[in-house]
């Protein structure tokens, strides 16, 4: 009898967690509500684990994709098409840094937090265009 309890326990917490996983919209434009151009909007989010996000091509020419070796080791990368919107999942804890291939000279880059997580010493370090970087320490001054 008991270890039947168990698992059923155990299911329930798996059913819980999995309703509670949540998408949210970026979108991907050419001027963002504050006027600036070539933006992910919002910039920064903050997800839980099992999150997703949904990249909304609500103008054309943008994709959304992972800058190199700025993601948390173990989650992977991904690559969206031009125009494609793509949802991606995240489930390992931890900073992306994700860019609008085109417009990446131009800043058009985004944070996400995954989690509880402090910002990689190494986030911004390495080769990153000026624009860019400064739209990642804007999101990343962003988060609570
Ligand atoms: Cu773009």
């Amino acid at each position: 009898m008991f270890p039947k309890l168990v698992v059923a326990t155990g299911l329930a917490v798996m059913m819980a967690s999995s309703a509670m996983a949540e998408t949210f919209e970026i979108q991907m434009l050419n001027k963002g509500s504050d006027g600036s151009p070539m933006v992910f909007e919002p910039a920064y989010v903050k997800l839980m684990p099992g999150d997703t996000l949904k990249f909304v091509a609500a103008d054309r020419g943008h994709n959304a994709e992972s800058i190199k070796d700025r993601s948390p080791e173990g989650s992977g990368e991904f690559k969206g098409k031009i125009n494609e919107e793509i949802e991606v999942t995240f489930e390992v804890e931890g900073w992306y840094a994700i860019q609008c291939k085109p417009h990446f000279a131009m800043g058009m880059v985004m944070a996400v937090e995954v989690g509880d997580a402090d910002v990689p010493e190494d986030f911004l370090e390495g080769r990153l265009p000026r624009r860019a970087k400064d739209r990642l320490e804007a999101a990343i001054a962003s988060a609570q």
